[in-house]
């Protein structure tokens, strides 16, 4: 097939699961032509299968908000009409959904009808969606959608908790490339970041509120007191301040590492023993996912997507949002001895096995075959 993907070009979930699915569409055959802002972080090498469109727009003094909307619809018409696309699948309802509706009635005007997919990645819905600045534009583009996906059961109950929609939702988790999630032998790394053999505790995330950061500092505060540890946080967001102070007053920034955005996380990953998502609100994990990849268990709250994720007592442990103790105690257990942390650690991976990429994705294929029979 041809299809067009279009997503946030950034480091967030959304955009990392539609880049990953993008080239491993491309590695089966299709032609993926990405079409967004900027060419999205982790579309890195060269495929004879992939293609990326730019969105670029005409500045004008008049506009005080660049109606990006306007230039990615005439993109979409674009490229669906010149590279014959046979479907569009868009990541993240806004705008992408509701620009999809758009593009799609404009191509009817040139007898093209492209079949829409839409997947739902999280915050599109439970923080920013269901806003009643948006929410009349989101349910109206989900139910004008050929096809919708969400990354969890626990997403698909949200949607149609918040919005009134009538179609079929496909629930499609996120999934893992084993290949380049793996663990990988840093032991210089590890020696460089742990001299004293203390445990290494990672945090990734884009560190915005509902990630709750500094429960990741509190978390690790009580960890540390009781077992000789390291915190390596990655990522960079408006919460990082505040997560900088309260390490700072708790006085354990010797043992804190803030490290911002990096590309190769599967590094960092690899010499991490624990991995802590204490997130408010979670459609899926990515990131917690990821981390398993790289045999790294995980404690994290019990919200959203999360329990289908995390395996109590098996890839880690899951406790109510908020309750740091809890979180702490269950760390304080998996870390205590190498035995305890080795069978964690081991049940880690084995846990990301059932979300890896080659299990997923042709439920993708199966469901763009679907969509465009249903047309
Ligand atoms: O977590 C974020 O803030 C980023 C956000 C996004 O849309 O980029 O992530 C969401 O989508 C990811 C990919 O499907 C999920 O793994 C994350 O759980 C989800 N984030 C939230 O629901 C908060």
């Amino acid at each position: 097939m041809k299809i067009g993907i279009v997503c946030y070009p950034t480091f967030g979930g959304s955009g990392v699961v539609a880049t990953e699915l993008g080239k491993a569409l491309a590695n089966n055959g299709h032609q993926v032509h990405f079409i967004t802002y900027s060419q999205p972080a982790r579309l890195d090498f060269f495929s004879e299968n992939l293609f990326y469109h730019e969105v670029s727009m005409a500045q004008y003094p008049l506009f005080d908000f660049p109606p990006y909307e306007t230039a990615l619809a005439s993109k979409m018409v674009d490229v669906v009409r010149f590279e014959k696309l046979d479907l569009l699948h868009v990541h993240y309802a806004i705008p992408h959904a509701s620009v999809a509706f758009l593009a799609k009635q404009i191509l009817k005007t040139y007898g093209i009808d492209i079949p829409v997919v839409t997947t739902l990645h999280g915050t599109d819905i439970t923080l920013v969606g269901k806003d009643k600045s948006f929410s009349p534009v989101v349910t109206f583009s989900i139910n004008q959608s050929d096809g919708v996906t969400t990354v969890s059961d626990n997403l698909k109950e949200q949607t149609l908790q918040y919005f009134e929609v009538a179609k079929d939702i496909q629930v499609i988790p996120n999934f893992i490339d084993l290949k380049r999630f793996s663990n990988k032998n840093h032991e210089h790394f590890k020696k460089a970041i742990a001299p004293n053999n203390e445990r290494i505790l990672v945090h990734t995330s884009n560190f915005r509120k509902v990630k709750r950061v500094e429960d990741v500092v509190r978390i690790f505060d009580q960890v540390n007191k009781v077992i000789p540890s390291k915190l390596l946080m990655v990522g960079d967001g408006p919460e990082r301040r505040n997560a900088e102070e309260l390490a700072r007053d708790l006085g354990i920034c010797d043992v804190i590492r803030f490290l911002g955005k990096q590309d190769a996380i599967e590094e960092i990953l690899s010499i991490s023993d624990l991995f802590l998502m204490p997130s408010g609100s979670e459609s899926f994990g990515l990131a917690a996912l990821e981390a398993m990849a790289c045999k790294v268990p995980v404690i994290s709250s019990n919200t959203g997507g999360l329990p289908e994720l995390n395996k109590q007592g098996f890839s880690g442990y899951l406790s109510d949002i908020g309750d740091i103790d809890d979180m702490a105690k269950n760390a304080i257990h998996i870390l205590k001895d190498d035995d305890t942390l080795a069978e964690f650690k081991a049940n880690a991976l084995v846990r990301a096995h059932d979300f890896e990429l080659s299990k997923i994705v042709p439920h993708y294929e199966e469901f763009y075959s679907k969509v465009v029979e249903s047309l």
